[in-house]
């Protein structure tokens, strides 16, 4: 989870604009950061896939833990010695850490947005918090961990019913209950109990980041199982209705406006169209966890809108602005690197058709293994060497 994690976090670009970045101060945290390569065109689908299935699919085990831990809730006195108080404030950001994270993360993927500020901010020092905890935690426990588990073998505990279900002897760690009631439910029951839990959670999750057919087995995707039929037929994030963006905005008056080092030009959609066109199979892949198949994108490559002002050879960054008013997704920078791949595309159709409106017509950013929030739809200016 914590790497799948860093990693969507660099594919963000964070240290190149203010439009790309939410999480001020992050200061030496953002150490790791890196140019995120575009190839292969499926690494975000397959990077973020991962981390919002996992996380979903980890929730009974988080609970089934916490739930093993309760009897030392009630261990008393509650602070012993200063060792033991720094020890029980480490578990408080382990555990706090751990649901804060779940929770953030499972209200972003339902479009559940009440988070007090930005969600990339919260889950970003979150993530740390709970990293850093548990690595003490796992440094403190090892030893008591491989004792427990070479005290008992897996095969007698997986034969033993609930009758013969006896508690664990007390001992000073404070995880036995002073006086237990008779088992209600053997081990083996209890690990039966989170595996059907995570086998369930998976059924009903996978589909989404699978997409194609696999997406009407998303039981819980807030976007629906039904994306629609024909060449437009593909998950929408957000609708141009959602927005806020006018018909007369994307209408016949629509104007890209490409900006280089001291030049620019105004092109009509016509004039893109009499462009040299470029086909691309790229999916889309949100940081909310749903990706597409691929799509064939057709439009003109963000290199020939760079030369079209005098850039040639090696483009520089792109500042993206969409005819968005207000909202945070409307602009994004993308990384050279990212610009000068051949199928990065300012894309004008997709699947032989011209984009829907809800899906960025007239023209929207397509690049490939770039989260979905960076591929803008409505695009109406590109300014080449500048981050916003
Ligand atoms: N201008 C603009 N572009 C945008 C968005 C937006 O809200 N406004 N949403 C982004 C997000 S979060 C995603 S995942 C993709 C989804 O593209 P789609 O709706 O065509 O599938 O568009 C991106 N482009
Ligand atoms: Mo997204």
């Amino acid at each position: 989870m914590f790497v799948t994690g860093l990693l969507s976090y660099a594919a963000y670009n964070p240290d190149l604009a203010a439009v790309n970045d939410q999480t001020p101060d992050k200061g030496w945290l953002g150490f790791y950061l890196f140019s995120w390569p575009t190839s292969p065109s499926w690494l975000y689908r397959l990077t973020q896939g991962i981390h919002v299935t996992l996380g979903i699919v980890l929730i009974p085990v988080l609970l089934a833990k916490l739930w093993s831990v309760i009897p030392k809730l009630f261990s008393w006195p509650p602070v012993r010695s200063p060792a033991h108080a720094l020890e029980r404030l480490s578990l408080l950001l382990l555990v706090g850490g751990a649901l804060f994270e779940v929770v953030t993360g499972v209200l972003n993927i339902q479009l559940h947005y009440i988070f007090p500020g930005s969600f990339y901010t919260l889950h970003y020092y979150g993530a740390w918090v709970f990293i850093g905890a548990f690595a003490v935690h796992v440094v403190l426990r090892i030893p008591r961990v491989a004792r427990a588990l070479r005290s008992r073998r897996l095969r007698t505990v997986l034969c033993t019913d609930t009758a013969g279900t006896v508690p664990e002897p007390l001992d000073d760690t404070g995880l036995v209950s002073p006086r237990p009631a008779p088992a209600t439910v053997s081990r083996r029951g209890a690990l039966a109990m989170v595996g059907a839990g995570c086998l369930a959670l998976f059924a009903v999750t996978a589909g989404q980041s699978i997409g194609g057919w696999w997406r009407r087995t998303a039981l819980l995707a807030p976007h629906g199982q039904e994306p629609g039929t024909g060449p437009n037929g593909f998950q929408i994030n957000k609708t141009a209705a959602d927005v806020g963006i006018r018909p007369a905005d994307i209408g016949p008056d629509w104007r890209l406006t490409v900006r280089g080092p001291g030049r620019e030009t105004v092109l009509t959609l016509d004039q893109l169209r009499r462009l040299p066109q470029t086909t691309a199979a790229l999916p889309i892949a949100c940081v909310e966890g749903w990706s597409t198949t691929d799509q064939d994108w057709t439009g003109v490559r963000l290199t020939d809108l760079a030369a079209l002002v005098g850039i040639d050879g090696s483009p520089p960054d792109v500042f993206v602005e969409s005819v968005q008013r207000g909202g945070s997704f409307g602009s994004t920078v993308l990384r050279d690197n990212q610009v000068r791949d051949a199928r990065s595309l300012l894309a004008l159709r997709v699947n032989g058709a011209d984009l829907s409106p809800d899906h960025g017509h007239p023209a929207r950013i397509i690049v490939p293994a770039n989260p979905g929030v960076h591929n803008t739809k409505w695009v109406t200016r590109l300014t080449f060497g500048a981050t916003g």
